[in-house]
């Protein structure tokens, strides 16, 4: 972890320009009738998950370019993972991916407590092979035309509540690479069937104070269809499953210009959003840091979810889920939770009844306008205020780089190993 006195003397010296930016924003934002702590107090409150996978360093198809002191086993990971919350104040819990943060379940506790972390949804690995497995997932899992390939594939799925559960984790993330590369080679209706039928033995092994999430992908790694490839599909799931099943929307799971914040909509109306994985893109599933591409989208995206707010049952679940190819994906982290809490405070800013009142009235310009000047609003005194006043960092980039921690870590972890692709 980084030496609390560093953050601490960082703090006391950017001090004095903080507050004057945060009085200047709370004087505005007190003219258009908002009280800035409210909003504050709503975001120190707000936290995003981290994926365990995410703090390695990501890759293509094509190769991966390892960084220095890159974490080698799922403790490594909680290490770094715990560095981002302290700094950023955003990021309390973390999302592990079995079998590869396979453990003892008192070790990950011991390291989770140690780290200032509690684990988010559990995600079960079936798009590929490990060691000493019986039988492949070449030709897909949950929906392979092999019995007892499903079988697998279930049992995995049950083993990872099984773990979730000895670590405090209340959810299942369930992704399958299962499709086809050739029309033909599938039928469409029957290797749907076989996927609801594996996933019902899966539903049923669901604790009752749990949830299961779906996660649509439209391709990739099959190119020319895929099981669960959509919303709709992925709503069609989570209806047979029952009430405990819900949609998963990574973002970058669509196709480039689709309105995902109309799709949020449309699974909150109907009770069935689960959650998010947030990252950006600008070409496919490119896997990008959080609002590098379109803030106004994530915005727009935190605008349905703060509409929704009260709702009963309404709880979905926040993840980033990012590919770091030519960072450090600690700092891509640090600034992908800002940049998630940005959106949501943003959105808090939202003047909803202004809003309301041109949609009754069809002024669709000042509609626009309204939200506009909400995302307009800078309001990073906000979140430094939040941080400042949780002992976090005021500018973790800054803290972090300044710590050191990445050459040290460097000293002690293996080199990791380049060759082979590198999608993670
Ligand atoms: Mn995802």
């Amino acid at each position: 972890m980084i030496d609390e006195t560093t953050i601490a003397a960082a703090n006391e010296a950017a001090d004095a320009t903080l507050r004057a930016d945060y009085d200047a924003l709370g004087e505005h934002l007190s003219r258009r009738g908002i009280d800035i702590a409210a909003i504050k107090d709503r975001v120190a409150a707000y936290g995003v998950a981290i994926p365990s996978w995410g703090v390695g360093t990501g890759g293509t198809r094509f190769a991966r370019f390892p960084g220095e002191g890159e974490p080698a086993n799922v403790f490594d990971k909680l290490d770094d993972c715990g560095v981002i919350h302290q700094l950023t104040g955003a990021t309390p819990r973390v999302s592990l991916h079995i079998p590869w943060d396979d453990a003892d379940p008192a070790d990950l506790l011991a390291k989770a407590e140690e780290t200032g972390l509690a684990f988010d949804a559990m995600n079960s690995n079936t798009f590929q092979d490990q060691p000493g497995q019986a039988h492949s997932y070449k030709y897909g899992s949950l929906s392979h035309t092999d019995a007892a390939t499903r079988a697998q594939a279930v049992e995995h799925n049950l083993y990872c509540i099984e773990l979730g559960q000895k670590i405090g984790s209340k959810a299942l993330t369930i992704w399958v690479g299962d499709g086809s590369n050739f029309p033909g080679q599938s039928h469409f209706t029957k290797q749907f069937e076989r996927y609801l039928g594996s996933a019902k033995e899966v539903y049923a092994g669901l604790p009752a104070d749990w949830r299961l999430f779906t996660e649509h992908k439209m391709f990739e790694p099959a190119f020319y269809s895929t099981v669960v490839q959509d919303w709709g599909t992925n709503y069609m799931i989570a209806k047979e499953l029952g009430a405990q099943a819900h949609c998963l929307v990574d973002l970058g799971h669509h196709a480039p210009n689709v309105n995902i914040e109309m799709i949020v909509a449309r699974l909150i109306q109907f009770g069935k959003l689960g959650g998010f994985h947030f990252n950006d893109s600008k070409y496919g599933d490119d896997d990008l840091d959080t609002a590098a591409i379109d803030p106004y989208r994530l915005f727009l995206v935190f605008n349905e979810l703060v509409d929704s707010e009260g709702t009963p049952d309404f709880d979905p679940a926040h993840m980033l889920d990012q590919s770091h190819n030519v960072t450090d994906p600690i700092e891509s982290l640090m600034n992908s939770a800002m940049e998630v809490q940005r959106a949501y405070a943003q959105a808090l800013l939202v003047d909803r009844s202004a809003l309301a009142g041109h949609q009754e009235e069809n002024d669709a310009l000042m509609a626009s306008e309204t939200l506009k000047a909400a995302f307009r609003t800078d309001v990073t005194p906000i979140l430094q205020m939040a941080r400042r006043e949780s002992g976090a960092a005021i500018d973790p980039v800054s803290a972090y780089r300044r710590s050191g921690y990445r050459a040290a870590v460097a000293q002690t972890r293996p080199k990791a190993d380049g060759s082979g692709g590198g999608i993670v």
